[in-house]
């Protein structure tokens, strides 16, 4: 048991709901469930990294046991309710705002995906209302649909009591987060006070990492370490450059993975804009008007505090700027990153929440003002996590 009383919230904890794994099952093409003989759990096939294993493995033929298993294991951490309960309670979590895991809604057809959006965003409202402030959570949106079934979607989850938020990814309507076409959506969400939880999926090109990779060598290391946070930076920095923070000045975005490469990199981003002839004749690099890079972040944008590292940690805090403690949120990613070898270490302490832990007791000191912000105060304010 802790000594403090301070709350602990985690603000980045994804499941998939027994129908949305239904969904993958019943899939041909990434995502896709698939289970293999000799494998205990079956495998979860997320990652355009994952198809190269994901196709070997399908050429050995249905009764054979590939010898590289595709994905990972879908245990039942993923789906089960009771299990991220025993999680929270292993990690000493008061409250987590659980969220869909990605793809979300992305691949399914326009048709369906309004429907699925409202029936994934009730399940995660009555998981919630059955554990009254222990659970919230953010909802998913169905980008694929016509506009006014994704409008419809923002006015039913703003609607449901423990929402907190929509948890996005970086494709937009397709053409990304800086499109214009997008702007009237996330004008919809900023109106409802819904903040984008933002995370990415689609990483880099599977070129970018080599043959090597692709032949399974460095496993899902380079996609998950460099191409996730790799392609947050790049989201949020096109945002950034086409103005749309400008455009909805009301919209909230919590980043994940302390956003990326960002803390580290948006010196560079002011310099090469500032630089930049072609911007200059436009009339775009002078500051003000221009709200500079680091302006933005610390007036519209949270970071979680995935990040591992006490180094990285305090990258992000100083990015978020005067008080910037008060900007970064907890987060574990469960059910991702269990212990490797599966089986009871899993109900066990989670390496990959210590880390975290740590890093906010190595930044701060334990038990200090800012480190029980970080923990937990900060989401509780920021989101509004006061027990209704
Ligand atoms: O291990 C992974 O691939 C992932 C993932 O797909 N999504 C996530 O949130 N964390 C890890």
């Amino acid at each position: 048991p802790r000594a403090s009383k301070a709350k602990v919230v985690d603000v980045h904890t994804h499941m998939y709901p027994p129908e949305y794994i239904r969904i993958l099952e019943s899939r041909l093409t990434i995502p896709l469930v698939r289970s293999f003989p000799g494998a205990t759990d079956p495998r979860l096939i997320l990652l355009d990294a994952e198809v190269p294993a994901l196709n070997v493995a399908l050429s050995s033929g249905p009764a054979a046991t590939p010898s590289v298993l595709p994905g990972r294991p879908l245990t039942r951490h993923f789906a089960s309710l009771s299990q991220k309960l025993h999680f929270m309670d292993t990690h000493g979590i008061d409250i987590s705002i659980v969220s869909l895991a990605n793809p979300w809604l992305d691949f399914l057809p326009p048709a369906t995906a309004g429907p699925t959006a409202t029936s994934i965003n009730t399940s995660f409202s009555s998981m919630c209302a059955a554990h009254p402030g222990r659970l919230y959570f953010f909802a998913a949106l169905p980008l694929t649909a016509p506009q006014e079934a994704i409008l419809s979607s923002i006015a039913h989850a703003a609607a449901l009591p423990y929402c907190r938020g929509v948890i996005l990814g970086t494709s937009g309507l397709g053409s990304g987060l800086d499109d214009p076409l997008l702007l009237p959506i996330l004008r919809a969400l900023a109106t409802a006070s819904l903040p984008i939880f933002l995370h990415p999926h689609y990483g880099l090109p599977n070129a970018v990492f080599g043959p090597l990779a692709a032949a399974g060598a460095y496993g899902h290391v380079l996609p998950l370490a460099i191409g996730f946070p790799v392609e947050t930076t790049i989201a949020v920095t096109r945002m950034y450059l086409a103005g749309v923070f400008d455009a909805v000045p009301s919209l909230r975005m919590l980043l994940a993975h302390s956003g990326g490469c960002l803390p580290f990199l948006a010196g560079r981003i002011e310099s090469c804009i500032v630089h930049d002839g072609h911007l200059a004749v436009l009339g775009k690099t002078a500051s003000p008007p221009r709200r500079t890079v680091w302006e933005v972040l610390r007036e519209q944008v949270y970071l979680d505090a995935v990040i591992y590292s006490n180094v990285g940690l305090k990258a992000a805090v100083q990015a978020a700027g005067e008080g910037g403690a008060g900007r970064v949120m907890f987060g574990t990613d469960h059910p991702f990153f269990p212990p490797v070898g599966g089986g009871e270490g899993e109900d066990g302490v989670w390496e990959s929440v210590e880390l975290n832990s740590l890093a906010v007791e190595g930044a701060f000191g334990a038990g200090t003002p800012g480190a029980e912000g970080v923990m937990g105060g900060n989401a509780v304010e920021v989101f509004r996590l006061f027990g209704e």
